[in-house]
């Protein structure tokens, strides 16, 4: 039976993950950290620096540092910050549109939380579990540092057991989100660097043998066989493992090894299988003989063969939008339900069935709504544009990202592509960089396919002629690439004298094209920032598309205006990138009607006949 593979993802997992945390943090037990926590706004690091720039908590006896916060102190001490006296920004939130003061900052700001906590057994383990913090944060309990995290868009936990005190925890939390050469994202991008907790913030109580990671899915090459891999973590690995899934009447059990791991395939004749029209979650249970976990969890293959995408053996053609995590009527990081019903309830009343999370991973609700909601996704993390592709730690950086991504969301129906890069310049250096990023998505999930979203060439004889044969398209199960013709390059009349050249017969997805937009502001055709303009770039656009065989799906760039520091023409951007379809106020502009309609045309699948189903183990 084809499963999970488990030596090579278990020495993977070890090479990458730090430290344990038990899986479904935010689903468990414990307490809600949410809400006003004090703030210090720090510019120069005073709070973690001393003046030679030694960091206090890498001192033997720290004697400064704003996270001694609630030490004893002598009547005679020389203390140069209060949080008590400091006022409060909101968990989660970024702090940029919380304060306009805040509004261009990048650098540390301290948050303090204070908090009483009974565990219901002494047994139990704790876990402060961020959903994110951008882009550094150092944490710490009681005077006590827990860790340190870097990358500003996925979850990360610490252990807090030996210093959580029943009554007044103090919780300090440096954020710091100066932007790095060699960081994942370097210093160059097209969004706002919102910093601070942006995401949900939860203290977890957990057993002392907790799981600390199960993966759910159909095994691969079959509709009808569940693999389950479950770890457990802790001073009792060997345990009994029962998966149960009522409504289906299943039951399997195994034990697990001294590695804490066990493998089991369920025979699920009969399962309803995930799909965007019938979005079917079964709930699952998987108890060990100290911890149980339930989620809802839908189950589809997702393949590619020739130039089709396979859903569930059927093809599929992805009717998509490219999206930032930006709630624009606030102008702000989203971060709630609230968004991602705004953001999903946007992309579905344009006919999507699918959403490209750019450039970075995006707060799990979007991920369990659309799972719900029955629209597929394309996840990323921010290696994008030009980063140190020679430097280890930048590599380190991002591969513990994804595997972090990868952790978060593996069970997620909806989620079926893993994209490890956005434009990326072609060399050796980077795409040996990329390789080793496919390499790790295939290792820790095989069941999904993996891309990246790459440029074009152009023919230096033809303007028009257009190449795509980036070296990295040979690693990646889909040609998926970024287009401007219409904007970046040329006018809208270009358009359809465009012809392409494609160096790989694999399916085709273009991950953007598109053009700016004022909403609201009217003009001619040929004149840019108008809706007219745009508009226009749609119109000619999607029928060139449709003319590449191998065309089975696009993401035009973007569903809603978002900030970015690049765009700095006065009343046309201020601060906005405006290739959105709906504008900062919520309205809709022109092309989001030409986008709909076309979807629209394409509720059905493709004409091609669907290739018989894989051979049955
Ligand atoms: C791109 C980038 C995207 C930008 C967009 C633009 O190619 O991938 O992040 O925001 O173009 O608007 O220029």
């Amino acid at each position: 039976m084809p499963s999970l593979p488990t030596a090579s993802f278990l020495l993977l997992m070890s090479a990458l993950t730090l430290r344990a945390a038990p899986a479904n943090a935010f689903l468990r037990p414990g307490l809600n950290l949410n809400g006003q926590w004090r703030q210090i706004v720090d510019p120069y690091d005073t709070g973690f620096y001393d003046y030679r720039m030694h960091a206090y908590d890498e001192a033997a006896q720290p004697s400064g540092g704003f996270f001694l916060d609630q030490r004893p102190l002598a009547e005679t001490d020389l203390i140069e910050y209060s949080f008590d006296a400091s006022p409060t920004l909101a968990v989660p939130g970024d702090w940029n549109s919380q304060e306009e003061r805040l509004f261009y900052y990048e650098g540390t700001v301290w948050y303090r939380r204070q908090f009483d906590y009974t565990p219901s057994s002494s047994n139990s383990r704790l876990f402060l579990c961020f959903g994110a913090a951008n882009y550094e944060a150092d944490v710490y309990l009681n005077g006590h540092k827990l860790g340190h995290h870097v990358g500003g868009f996925t979850p990360f936990s610490f252990e807090a057991t030996a210093v959580l005190k029943p009554k007044g925890n103090s919780l300090v939390v440096r954020v710091n989100n100066q932007r790095h050469r060699d960081g994942v994202p370097t210093v160059m991008t097209d969004w706002w660097n919102y910093g601070g907790l942006t995401r949900d913030v939860r203290l977890v109580e957990a057993p002392a043998t907790f799981i600390a990671d199960n993966a759910i899915h159909l095994a691969s090459g079959t509709r009808d066989h569940i693999a389950i891999r479950v770890r457990l973590d802790g001073a009792r690995p060997v345990q009994k493992v029962t998966v149960t899934i009522p409504e289906l009447s299943l039951t399997a059990g195994t034990t697990t090894g001294p590695d804490g791991v066990a493998l089991l395939d369920l025979a699920a004749p009969g399962i309803a299988l995930w799909s965007p029209e019938h979005p079917k979650l079964y709930t699952v249970s998987v108890a060990a003989e100290t911890d149980g976990l339930t989620d809802d969890i839908g189950f589809r293959t997702i393949e590619v063969r020739g130039h089709e995408i396979l859903l569930n053996g059927q093809p599929v053609f992805l009717r998509g939008i490219c999206v930032h995590e930006e709630n624009p009527l606030r102008g702000g990081r989203a971060y709630s339900l609230a968004d991602a019903s705004q953001l999903l309830g946007w992309a579905r009343d344009l006919n999507c069935n699918f959403l490209r999370l750019a450039h970075y991973p995006h707060n799990e609700h979007m991920a369990r709504l659309a799972d719900k909601l029955g629209l597929l996704l394309w996840e990323e993390i921010p290696v994008y544009w030009a980063v140190a592709w020679d430097n280890p730690d930048t590599l380190a950086n991002a591969r513990a990202q994804l595997s972090e991504l990868i952790g978060r969301d593996q069970n997620r129906a909806s989620v079926i592509i893993w994209s490890v890069a956005n434009e990326t310049p072609v060399s050796e250096a980077r795409t040996r960089f990329l390789r080793t990023l496919i390499d790790d998505a295939r290792t820790l999930d095989g069941t999904r396919l993996v891309s990246a979203a790459m440029e074009v060439r152009t023919d230096p004889a033809d303007s028009a002629h257009k190449i795509v044969d980036d070296p990295l398209g040979e690693f990646t199960d889909l040609q998926s690439f970024n287009e401007y013709v219409g904007w970046y390059d040329g006018m809208p009349e270009k358009i359809n004298r465009v012809r392409w050249t494609i160096a790989r017969d694999k399916p085709v997805i273009i991950s953007e094209f598109g053009a700016d937009a004022v909403q609201g502001m009217h003009a001619s055709a040929s004149t840019r920032f108008s809706e007219e303009f745009q508009e226009e770039v749609y119109r000619q656009t999607l029928p060139m598309l449709d003319k590449i065989p191998q065309f089975r799906g696009c993401t035009p760039w973007i569903l809603c205006d978002f900030r970015s520091p690049r765009r700095v023409l006065p009343k046309i951007q201020d601060g906005w990138n405006r290739k959105g379809l709906i504008g900062e106020n919520g309205l809709k502009k022109k092309a989001f009607e030409v986008l709909k309609a076309y979807y629209a045309d394409h509720l059905r699948p493709p004409e091609a006949a669907a290739p018989p189903p894989p051979k049955q183990p």
